[in-house]
């Protein structure tokens, strides 16, 4: 079943194997994504980039981090996407058109939305490892924590003041690409109210002739839906209120508001620390403990897992992903809900599967109708999210069960390819090979 992994590195050869990943796929500027598939700056990419990279360079970890927040927009929001000049990736900055947004920034090309705010917890984890590097190391990084605070406390607010409609509590994407998975079938059910009209413009995909495999990506059908989405947001001129007002497509994500909620308690921490406003502390307390009872109020009564909400139809979503164990990630549910998850995701439905080659979560149930084990976020293992459950379980003092996703994480990505996603049961890496955020995650478990 493994014959498409050959080698097995020891750890000390898969750190270096990771490292230079992320030298490689440095332009100089950014480390993009993947060096073909996504040659930019994604959002959520760049914060567990810079945390593997505080492993081998903290200085450049700091830029990584200065670079993505150099291009927020003036009322907050830090774009999913920050543009280098290479136009192998499809959509583009002129398809976004983003020039034409107000509130936009001037030096720099950006996409129009966002993605998941675990930047806060980024910055600690740089700030951390800092401090056991050198003197010099912690002062850059205790600067750099102290000066970026208020930039992260205003992408925060923004999450709130625009994107937290109506009274779930949960924060709303208006794309499925701000979720981070964007074909997960967390989002089949709101996509298919989502009607491209006459008027889309023409478009040719350029991700399918990177990946060999068109399988492993969304579909065409999906991806009419996803420029469709943009086009309606150029309509409206990027302004946020007339899109959560009228755009096709408005979720509650359940997984986004716990990691906010975390990203708050992070900032609260971070904030006490360097001395921020209070009233600024006491509004991310307030915040964190709102999205706490949104997860907490999304989850099923009998299964326990949490649940999007179709913001449009004001119905839940019942599809079981792995962002149904978000309130693993933030606490808030009752003692019983959260013992239920965790027997949950230690059965055979989840990483107790006898096929899997490692006990890594995948991003949907391989017992569940539909599940797809080759494509994309339906199916696929993706050590990053496996991280954010290793740091989120940590962070909570769950010592030992941080430990043996760590241990599965490396049994998985052993095989130095560093790929975006894996297939459960033969552990094929998937998507683009050399993927930054896999090699960064990777690092940050071995160093
Ligand atoms: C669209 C860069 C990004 C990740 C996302 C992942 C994928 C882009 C794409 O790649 O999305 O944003 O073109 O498929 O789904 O989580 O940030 O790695």
């Amino acid at each position: 079943a493994t014959g498409d992994r050959p080698a097995r590195y020891p750890e000390a050869a898969l750190a270096a194997r990771a490292a230079r990943v992320l030298r490689d796929n440095d332009t100089g500027a950014v480390i993009t994504a993947a060096p073909r598939l996504y040659p930019h700056m994604w959002s959520w990419d760049a914060a567990f980039i810079s945390i593997g990279l505080a492993r081998l360079d903290v200085q450049r970890a700091i830029a990584e981090l200065e670079t993505l927040f150099a291009a927020q927009w003036r009322n907050g929001m830090v774009p999913h996407i920050v543009f280098t000049d290479d136009d192998a990736y499809f959509p583009g900055p002129d398809r976004w058109g983003t020039e034409a947004a107000p509130d936009g920034p001037r030096n720099v090309r950006t996409s129009g939305i966002c993605q998941p705010p675990v930047h806060a917890i980024a910055v600690q984890r740089v700030l951390e490892v800092a401090r056991r590097s050198s003197p010099d190391d912690r002062r850059a990084a205790e600067r750099f924590a102290r000066k970026i605070w208020p930039a992260l406390y205003a992408w925060h607010r923004w999450l709130v003041e625009y994107r937290t409609p109506g009274s779930s509590g949960l924060v709303a994407i208006v794309h499925g690409w701000e979720s981070g998975m964007d074909n997960s079938p967390r989002w089949d059910v709101p996509y298919d109210a989502v009607h491209p009209g006459a008027a889309l413009p023409p478009y040719v995909r350029k991700d399918v002739r990177v990946v060999g495999d068109a399988s492993e990506r969304p579909t065409d059908r999906e991806y009419d839906r996803y420029l469709w989405l943009i086009e309606e947001m150029r309509r409206a001129g990027y302004d946020q209120r007339k899109i959560v007002e009228n755009s096709s497509f408005l979720v509650g994500d359940v997984f986004i508001t716990a990691l906010f909620a975390i990203s708050c308690d992070v900032l609260v921490e971070l904030g006490e620390e360097f001395g921020q406003p209070a009233g600024e502390l006491a509004d991310l307390a307030d915040w964190a403990e709102k999205a706490r009872a949104a997860v907490a109020g999304s989850c099923h009564s009998v299964s326990g897992m949490a649940r999007d909400r179709d913001l449009r139809t004001s119905r839940w979503l019942d599809t079981q992903t792995i962002a149904g164990f978000s309130p693993l990630l933030c606490g808030g549910a009752p003692d019983d809900v959260q013992l239920r998850l965790l027997s949950l995701l230690d059965s055979e439905r989840w990483c107790g599967h006898e096929g899997l080659l490692a006990p890594v979560p995948p991003s949907v149930s391989p017992l569940r109708p539909g599940f797809n084990p080759r494509q994309y976020w339906r199916g696929p293992q993706w050590p990053v999210v496996a991280w954010v459950f290793f740091w989120a379980f940590e962070h909570r003092g769950w010592h030992e069960r941080a430990r043996k996703l760590r241990d599965a994480g490396i049994r998985l990505t052993e095989d130095g390819a560093f790929g975006e996603y894996y297939e459960p049961f033969t552990g094929k890496p998937l998507g683009s090979a050399d993927q930054s955020w896999t090699a960064a995650v990777v690092l940050d478990w071995l160093c």
